[in-house]
């Protein structure tokens, strides 16, 4: 078989890489190691930037978006048992949209099939090969058939443990990393949000976060040890500890129900540079991964597929390799804007264990100055909504 990109992972950033490039007129192949049931039972990210937005909507996967989407204009910040409210649009102009990741997922597969592109499910042992030269090809195996798909170029949308960035030699790649102490245990039940709003909360039992994916199921989370397992967290003892972590306001009123779905993800900051090979791209969870304190992994995933779909539809149209050549340094530029924010509301937010007194007052000194500065509220609402591009 032959195509011009082969995508590996159908995870937004492959899938919605696939649909910006059949609107350019370019054919692509995905291949996914699990089953699309698999892919649409992770649950993970709620916000989408504006950019995001936008880019589903010329992947002209959006509709459902815009009727089920709830736009945010601000959040809370709670601690010291009062609410903080960032009003994002009042300090920046911009909103953010919460519409689950499952949903994004679903709607850019439908769009997918709506214009009959191939994507391979189940395809074991995907290799990309060659991409150092002109003619580089992706084998995998199916039903214990092994098969070759040769391309122009790789894409590999693989998250955080797929085989592209493995595949890359160890001394033409620079890693960076930061792995936090501690995880969040999350939980989905279809109860109604306790607000309107997200509500970041740090507490000296940990951090918690209520978010939501609509008007009647609700997603929370709270900070847990590294230690912590699922099976030791009833849905009672979950519960408990949100109330504690929460504004006595918020904890009254807090409405609770059988959970549907409970996990527990670890916290890391990583990036691997560069984020191009020759003829292997990689972008998203793939390239990098971020703490979920900022609401940027998606959305990271969304402006790096904006850069590598410019870049390849220019390479296509006009014969340029200047999009291509500038691929690595223009996504890299955004995605440590991210980690840095990412990692700055990881610090504001979390119990260290180890962070001390001296850490403790810096974080009260870091939130006091937030809510009492116009220009300290407008840079984290600013990185919030997300930065152009
Ligand atoms: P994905 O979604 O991991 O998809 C990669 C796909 O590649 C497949 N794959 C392979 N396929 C073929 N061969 C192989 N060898 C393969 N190895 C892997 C996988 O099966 C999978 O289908 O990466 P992608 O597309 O880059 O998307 C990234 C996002 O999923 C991720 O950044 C976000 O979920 C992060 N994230 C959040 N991001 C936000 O923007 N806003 C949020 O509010 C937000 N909240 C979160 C989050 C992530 C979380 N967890 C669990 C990590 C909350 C949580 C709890
Ligand atoms: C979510 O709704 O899952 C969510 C929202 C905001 C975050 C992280 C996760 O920062």
């Amino acid at each position: 078989m032959r195509t011009q990109v082969v995508i590996i992972g159908a995870g937004p950033a492959g899938l919605l890489l696939g649909q910006l490039l059949a609107r350019a007129g370019i054919e692509t192949v995905i291949l996914e190691r699990a089953s699309s049931e698999y892919v649409l039972g992770r649950v993970r990210a709620g916000v989408l930037e504006q950019g995001a937005v936008r880019l589903l909507d010329e992947a002209g996967a959006a509709s459902r978006l815009h009727r089920e989407g709830l736009p945010h204009d601000g959040f809370s910040l709670a601690f010291d048992g009062r609410d903080h409210r960032i009003d994002l649009f009042g300090l920046t102009g911009s909103r953010v949209t919460v519409y689950g990741q499952t949903e994004v997922t679903r709607d850019l597969m439908e769009a997918r099939d709506a214009i009959g592109a191939v994507s391979i499910y189940e395809a074991a042992n995907v290799q990309p090969q060659d991409f150092d030269g002109e003619n580089p090809f992706v084998t995998y195996e199916k039903d214990g058939v092994t098969h070759r798909i040769d391309c122009d170029f790789i894409a590999g949308c693989d998250g955080f443990h797929g085989v592209s960035r493995k595949s890359v030699p160890q001394d033409a790649i620079r890693e960076f990393e930061r792995v936090y102490p501690f995880g969040w245990l999350g939980l989905l039940a279809e109860v109604p949000p306790v607000s309107h709003e997200l509500i970041y909360a740090n507490h000296p039992r940990g951090f918690a976060l209520c978010s939501m994916r609509s008007a009647t199921r609700s997603r929370y989370y709270v900070q847990c040890t590294l230690e912590d397992r699922v099976e030791a967290w009833s849905d009672d003892r979950f519960w408990d500890e949100l109330r504690r972590r929460l504004p006595v306001a918020h904890a009254e009123a807090l409405v609770t129900g059988p959970s549907f779905e409970k996990s527990i993800a670890p916290l890391r900051s990583f990036v691997a540079e560069p984020m191009r090979f020759g003829r292997l791209f990689l972008a998203g969870d793939a390239a990098h991964i971020v703490p979920p304190t900022g609401a940027k992994g998606l959305n990271l995933a969304a402006s790096d597929v904006h850069y590598l779909s410019d870049a390849l539809r220019e390479f296509y149209t006009e014969k340029s390799m200047a999009g291509i050549d500038a691929y690595s340094a223009r996504a890299l530029a955004r995605v440590w804007k991210a980690v840095r924010f990412s990692w700055s509301m990881t610090t504001m937010l979390h119990r260290f264990p180890d962070g001390g007194a001296f850490g403790q007052r810096i974080q009260e000194a870091e939130l006091d100055y937030l809510i009492h500065s116009r220009a300290a509220a407008t840079a984290l609402a600013e990185n919030y909504v997300g930065l152009p591009y």
